[in-house]
């Protein structure tokens, strides 16, 4: 292993066409036929994707562990193995409509970092760790981003074992389905840092013609089950004023969500992105309604307020409907800022690499939103057409992705000598 002076690693870069190859090698693990993703977390597609990334971390020389919550830790030795590793990834599951680059090129990336060091004979200092963090998507099973979560803290092991998804299966089941319940306790393990490379899944920096995003924070997220309880009744002999139809009124509510959200843009937004009627019939007024509700803004006294006026419609329209209308917040994560040291580094990679950036506030979710609670934490955004994503026709391009592993790359170097 040579030494790793600052100046003999500043040119060193990450081969952009295997790190291609590499994203779309791993797509067919759940690949769909428009060419997205769909690989939720803990399924049989989930796992065989786990599969591979053990078997590419093991033959790039790394040694993988699994954590209680199938949290995978590929670590890379340093000089210094007293020293925490400076820790970088992201996500292998996807959203059911989900696209080839959320998540993945954070940890693929990751992996074209140690490939590129291993092919450069470089030793770091502090160790490395590549993470993929167990359920990043909260679409199977909520919360999102749980086990970065669980890992800072926010959460225990066993209340994340013991969550539910749809059809009833707890995560504890799931992981066991697929073999990928470790042995290791969550949260033990020291990180020094984290870094999370991933597509800005908005529209910013294609727009700006900008090809690095320097992440400086997450902004702010509430998540609610709702319910909206009326009365069925007859589709054919119950005149409309007498009708108390729950859907109507979740379509009132739905209607008064995007009112509330505009009424604080341009950053707030409000999304229903669930919604089932209980013992659904053509010829039966839908008596009951459950659906689910995301919002989100980099203000936390922004969350809170559309927080009461949503509480305010919902009471409103249930007076005038003679509905029920309940909201239950499930989870609120305040609007996090990454470490200035951390954010510095992505900078001055970018800087040195030469690539045009622009400062960043992430619209997003990330676990590195999380493991900044614990840890200094930033990210590393690049573009994606048309600031498209949870869209199977999620894309970015080989020289987008590649600059984007560069900084990875150039980030780790400055954090870990
Ligand atoms: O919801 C999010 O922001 C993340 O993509 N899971
Ligand atoms: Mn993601
Ligand atoms: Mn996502
Ligand atoms: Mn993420």
């Amino acid at each position: 292993m040579s030494d790793v002076s600052p100046s003999s690693t500043h040119n060193l870069r990450a081969d952009g066409s295997r790190l291609w190859a590499t994203i779309h090698e791993t797509a067919r693990f759940g690949g769909t036929p428009k060419g997205g993703i769909n690989r939720l977390t803990l399924s049989a597609e989930d796992g065989r994707v786990r599969d591979w990334f053990r078997d590419a971390c093991e033959a790039a020389g790394l040694t993988v562990s699994v954590d209680a919550l199938g949290t995978q830790y590929a670590l890379r030795a340093g000089k210094d193995m007293s020293l925490p590793p400076i820790a970088f990834g992201s996500h292998l599951d996807t959203q059911p409509t989900g696209g080839k680059f959320d998540g993945v090129l954070g940890v693929l990336a990751g992996l074209e970092v140690m490939r590129s060091l291993n092919d450069a004979g470089i030793e770091t200092r502090a160790p490395l760790l590549l993470v993929n963090w167990t359920n990043e998507e909260g679409s199977r099973f909520a919360p999102a981003m749980m086990a970065s979560a669980a890992y800072a803290g926010e959460f225990t092991t066993d209340e994340i074992l013991a969550k539910r998804d749809v059809a009833g299966t707890t995560v504890a089941e799931a992981l066991d389905t697929i073999g990928y319940r470790g042995g290791e306790a969550v949260g033990e393990r020291a990180i020094g840092a984290f870094v999370e490379l991933h597509i800005e899944q908005g529209p910013i920096l294609e727009a700006e013609g900008k090809t690095i995003g320097v992440v400086e924070g997450g902004q702010g997220i509430a998540w609610f089950d709702g319910s909206v309880e009326g009365f069925e009744s007859h589709a054919g002999t119950t005149p409309m004023p007498r009708r108390r139809d729950a859907l109507l009124g979740l379509s009132e509510f739905a209607l008064a969500a995007e009112r509330i959200a505009l009424a604080h843009g341009p950053s707030a937004v409000a999304t229903i992105g669930e919604a089932t009627i209980q013992a659904p019939s053509r010829n039966v007024v839908p008596g009951r309604v459950a659906f689910t509700m995301d919002t989100r803004d980099p203000r936390s006294e922004t969350l809170t307020a559309m927080e009461e006026e949503l509480r305010a419609a919902a009471r409103e329209i249930g007076e005038r409907r003679r509905l029920s209308i309940v909201l239950e917040r499930i989870w609120r994560k305040e609007p996090v800022p990454f470490d200035p040291k951390v954010v510095a580094a992505v900078d001055a990679a970018a800087e040195g690499l030469g690539l045009s950036r622009r400062r960043i506030i992430s619209g997003a979710g990330h676990d590195a939103c999380n493991l900044a609670a614990k840890v200094p934490a930033a990210m590393i955004f690049v573009p994606c057409k048309d600031g498209v994503s949870h869209n199977e026709s999620e894309s970015s391009t080989e020289g987008d992705c590649a600059a984007g592993a560069d900084v990875l790359l150039q980030t780790i170097l400055r954090l870990a000598n």
